[in-house]
């Protein structure tokens, strides 16, 4: 897959309101954008550092997979790993030939204008894999 960096770090939270303040704390620099992704029912909020982004996701419906994720780890926590790669279609293509188990065949629409697509977590020792490409590069 040869991704190029780690594109974000997605961390699941009850309220952006609320953990906000620790991430600009934390890293010294302001939530730059707060976007809300309907089809995965999501609002999220960014920050950069460095090359990587940590994406904050608050639910926005009880049916979220956020809102199921949060059931379970009711401090919310880590709950994706974003890669940044080149030719996303390639890659899953390759990635299901390997035996991984794709969530998403092919890529779609994600926050920020990124094409993403899932990797399951039974197939990635436990840790939901986003592969992200940016159409614009
Ligand atoms: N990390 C690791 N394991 C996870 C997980 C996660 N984030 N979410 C679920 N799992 C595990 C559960 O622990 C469970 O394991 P067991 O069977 O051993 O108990 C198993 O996966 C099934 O969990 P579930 O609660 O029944 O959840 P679902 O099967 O309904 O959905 C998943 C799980 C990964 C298929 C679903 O969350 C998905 O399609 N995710 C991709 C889309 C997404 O996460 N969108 C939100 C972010 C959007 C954005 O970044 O913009």
């Amino acid at each position: 897959m040869k991704p190029t960096h780690i594109e974000h770090l997605g961390i699941a939270v009850k309220s952006l309101d609320e953990v906000i303040p620790y991430y600009e704390q934390l890293l010294g620099s302001k939530c730059y954008s707060i976007e809300e992704v309907a089809d995965q029912k999501v609002r999220t909020a960014f920050f950069k550092i460095g090359q990587t982004k940590i994406e904050l996701l608050e639910p926005t419906s009880p049916e979220s997979t956020i809102a199921k994720w949060l059931e379970k780890n009711p401090h919310g926590g880590v709950h994706h790993v974003a890669f940044c790669v080149e030719g996303l279609q390639v890659v899953l293509d390759e990635a299901a030939a390997a035996g991984l188990q794709l969530i998403d065949k092919q890529p779609r629409k994600g926050a920020e204008g990124l094409n993403i697509a899932f990797l399951h977590p039974k197939s990635t020792h436990g840790v939901l894999t986003e592969l992200c490409e940016n159409p614009n590069k």
